[in-house]
């Protein structure tokens, strides 16, 4: 290993650590001029702010161009895919989805992902908000120990999902390898009081052997479109039991909603409720759609929808394709607050709805 290379792992492991110490955590990415070392005009650098699903990193603040440090890793992670069922997840910093990165037109992205894949196999990154062959795909190409870095100047707003596209393309992303990045609009976007990170995906399965709770990737599933789970944030239960998302009466709410696919548009739906805005395909600049019941959202795509909450109780996420609720397409909001019978309001109290997936 070069001397240069051994600095670069060096630095990217210090920064590494900063990132999976900040999971989650929120709070503001420390900014630093560096022009000095780079020898070019001022210009601001700053870290980026990584979240992982549900949450989202907090609006940028800024209003003129920077330049947005991000640090990717790419490993084998083998964690619960379903109750009593493992799987061994091709992730992006561990986690599916990926980490949520949060920019602003015009920012310069300088990407650095570093391949800790133990198993050899390579990667890379595809994010669909940049300007350039594949993405960014083939000049971020690495095996383990490798580490790329990229500079990406981001010319459109959008909120925009990235993946690994190495070869075979389909085997990356079906084992986990995406995530959003959001690329605010000039003036940023309007204020809410939440703003959630859900990502709807497939994964093929072979059926479970008897000896063991890991199941394995069936790429003849994959090519047959037949899915054995259909799942919000990576995995069944997500958004369930203590993880619902959760909101009050009188709040509003963004849902960054991605689909890393790899086959299945999602017709995304919350029960309960009707979309204020939805701005379709991910396209931040038009107007949205306004007062929307179902969006679709495609394979290697993105949306984001807006909505108040008006009334208490428990609104439920689906792929409104229902069948896709028995393989994992559920999820929920909780909404707590005084009642409002002047909106919603019965004269017999709400019966159990046994063995039922979306109310419960
Ligand atoms: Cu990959």
């Amino acid at each position: 290993m070069t001397r240069t290379a051994q600095i670069m792992n060096l630095r990217s492991s210090a920064l590494a650590l900063t990132v999976f110490a900040g999971l989650g955590l929120g709070g503001c990415g420390s900014t630093q001029d560096r022009a000095a070392a780079d020898g070019k005009a001022s210009r601001p650098v700053e870290t980026a702010v990584l979240t992982y699903a549900p949450a989202v990193p907090p609006p940028i603040t800024r209003h003129t161009p920077a330049t947005v440090v991000a640090h990717l890793e790419a490993s084998v992670q083998t964690t619960e895919l379903a109750p009593g069922v493992k799987y061994a997840f091709w992730t992006f910093n561990t986690r599916v989805p990926g980490p949520f990165i949060r920019t602003r037109v015009g920012d310069t992205l300088e990407m650095h992902i570093t391949n800790a894949d133990i198993t050899g196999t390579p990667h890379n990154i595809d994010l669909h908000c940049v300007t350039g062959p594949g993405g960014g795909a083939t000049v971020t190409t690495g095996v383990k120990g490798d580490h790329r870095m990229v500079r990406f100047k981001l010319l459109h707003p959008g909120i925009f999902v990235y993946h690994c596209a190495a070869p075979p393309v389909m085997d990356h992303i079906a084992n986990g390898m995406y995530g959003l990045i959001l690329v605010e609009p000039e003036g940023g976007l309007p204020k809410v009081d939440h703003e959630f990170y859900v990502m709807q995906s497939e994964f093929y399965t072979n059926p479970l052997a008897e000896d063991t709770d890991v199941a394995t990737y069936s790429h003849e599933q994959g090519l047959a479109e037949n899915p054995t789970y259909v799942v919000f944030n990576g995995r069944v239960g997500s958004l369930t039991g203590d993880n619902m998302l959760q909101a009050r009466v009188g709040e509003k709410v963004r849902i960054f909603f991605g689909n890393g696919g790899p086959n299945k548009i999602s017709s995304f739906h919350l029960i309960g409720e009707i979309f204020d805005k939805v701005y379709r395909e991910g396209d931040l600049v038009s107007p949205p759609a306004r007062s929307v019941q179902t969006t679709l959202v495609p394979a290697g795509g993105a949306a984001a929808v807006e909505f108040g909450v008006e009334v208490p109780g428990t609104y439920t996420l689906v792929d409104h394709a229902i069948f896709r609720i028995e393989k994992g397409a559920v999820g929920f909001l909780k909404v707590t607050g005084a009642e409002q019978p002047d909106i919603f309001h019965s004269v017999q109290k709400p019966t159990p709805c046994e063995g039922c997936l979306v109310h419960p």
